[in-house]
């Protein structure tokens, strides 16, 4: 499947070591298949080594949390940070806390970080941890406490100007107060170690809306340069109903598109009315419920149990819940059902056999290390904010995402281009990202 010796090689090396990684074996794969047309045509990327450094994380830090739950009990939960590469930035990447978690999950996305975050533009490494610590059926006072304990090892591994976490899956504003005030006691200073933080210390406006009020500026711009078209009037679905998907869907609503399904680990919801966006904040965000409690306030919308919402028709698909959603069967229906665009708000929510199918469609088909890239970029606008001491409005950091969001599509696009590709986003993104990281890594000397 290589067309490069060298790619080929780095990769059997990597499935060699550790067979087992399977989603970082994935990412990987899908990544050195991609940029080896830039591997071909520039030997010092294999003179440098820069794909065996780049498959290796700089630092894996792994870790014991104790804590005691309400019945007094002593708990044990595995803590990780992948410091992945900080040749462009310090590691930057989010936190997740999530019962699925393992060391070839979080390896995954710490790798992909690497490659986003240098196509934000900004200066940011890549990074990602976590823990298999499951928020959901937990009191406040269990995970503030749960929080202090990971906190209490990783705050000597982490700082402004050397790793600055964020939310992921099961990390949102309570966790990462928690987290914040505890690096904050043991390290006895007040800087932005963490984005994402509440408004009142050092949060930036629009960080919580980010990546997918960013998702949607994104497809709306591809929509825009290679179809002539946009939202506007067409059936848009959401897969999940965390932060990612609640705020794809109020942009895609605010872009003219109905967003028909939205769903969450027990099954999703179908209103072919709208989806009322308010009614799922106040079960998911306020009331930390299950997705099914929408049709007691709306009864013409449907409960479909175990299932995805992949088999409802739609023209836009924003898949924003978790890695792997959309199969390979889940691509044939969508297919079938007449998907113009499908653009990744989570990370890695196609499987490569699905991705291949939407290519061989002519689905346009948006990578997530583009598309949502909105949420760590402003991230690293928090980030300047925090080391200014200044705090923008919402409409200076919503205009800045909308520009890097356009950028992100032009490089790519660029990108492709310069290697004959065609207006090919998937390949463009990997390419352009790959190639910022491998020329600082040229040009700061082997590490
Ligand atoms: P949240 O925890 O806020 O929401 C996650 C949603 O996905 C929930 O609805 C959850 O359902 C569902 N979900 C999670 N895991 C599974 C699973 N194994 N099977 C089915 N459904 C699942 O997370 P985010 O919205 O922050 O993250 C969603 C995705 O977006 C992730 O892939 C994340 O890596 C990615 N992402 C997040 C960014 C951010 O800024 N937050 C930035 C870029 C990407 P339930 O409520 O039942 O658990
Ligand atoms: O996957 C991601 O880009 C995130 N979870 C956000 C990372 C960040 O540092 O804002």
């Amino acid at each position: 499947m290589f067309q490069t010796e060298y790619a080929q090689r780095v990769f059997e090396a990597q499935e060699a070591r550790t067979p087992w990684e399977k989603e970082f074996l994935q990412a990987v794969r899908e990544v050195l298949l991609s940029i080896e047309p830039a591997v071909r045509e520039n030997p010092a990327i294999e003179q440098h080594a820069i794909l065996e450094r780049m498959v290796e994380p700089d630092r894996q830090i792994r870790f014991r949390v104790a804590w005691v739950d309400d019945a007094g009990r002593i708990q044990v939960n595995r803590g990780y940070r992948f410091e992945f590469n900080n040749a462009i930035g310090p590691y930057k990447g989010g936190l997740r806390f999530h019962s699925t978690v393992n060391a070839s999950i979080l390896k995954f996305l710490g790798f992909e970080q690497v490659f986003k975050n240098s196509l934000t533009g900004l200066w940011m490494g890549g990074g990602k941890g976590g823990s298999d610590f499951d928020t959901h059926g937990k009191s406040d006072g269990e995970v503030m406490r749960f929080c202090q304990a990971f906190m209490s090892e990783l705050y000597r591994h982490i700082g402004p100007n050397t790793d600055i976490p964020a939310g992921d899956i099961g990390v949102g504003g309570r966790e990462v107060g928690y987290l914040f005030g505890q690096y904050r006691r043991l390290a006895n200073e007040f800087t932005g170690v963490f984005t994402g933080k509440g408004l009142d210390f050092g949060g930036s406006l629009a960080r919580t809306e980010a990546t997918g009020y960013g998702l949607c500026y994104y497809t709306q711009e591809v929509l825009r340069v290679l179809k002539d078209d946009s939202f506007e009037g067409k059936t848009v679905s959401v897969s999940g109903s965390g932060n990612v998907s609640i705020f794809a869907a109020e942009k895609a609503i605010a872009l003219g598109g109905k967003v028909v399904v939205m769903s969450d680990s027990s099954g999703y919801i179908h209103d072919p009315n709208g989806i009322d966006l308010d009614e799922v904040k106040d079960i998911k965000l306020r009331r930390r419920a299950r997705i099914s409690e929408y049709t007691t306030t709306h009864p013409s919308a449907q409960f479909v149990a175990g299932k995805k919402v992949w088999e409802v028709p739609c023209q836009i698909a924003l898949p924003c819940a978790t890695q792997n959603e959309i199969t390979a069967e889940d691509a044939r229906q969508l297919i079938a059902n007449g998907v113009v665009i499908v653009a990744e708000g989570a990370n890695m929510p196609t499987t490569p056999d699905a991705i291949e199918a939407f290519r061989a469609a002519q689905v346009v088909f948006c990578p997530g290390k583009a598309s949502n890239a909105g949420g760590v970029a402003v991230s690293g606008l928090e980030m300047a904010q925090d080391s200014m001491r200044v705090a923008w409005t919402f409409e200076e950091v919503d205009t800045r995402l909308q520009t890097i969001m356009k950028k992100i599509v032009g490089d790519s696009l660029a990108a492709a281009s310069r290697y004959g590709l065609g207006p090919d986003l998937f390949n463009g993104a990997n390419i352009a990202g790959f190639e910022r990281v491998a020329g600082a890594m040229i040009d700061q000397g082997v590490f």
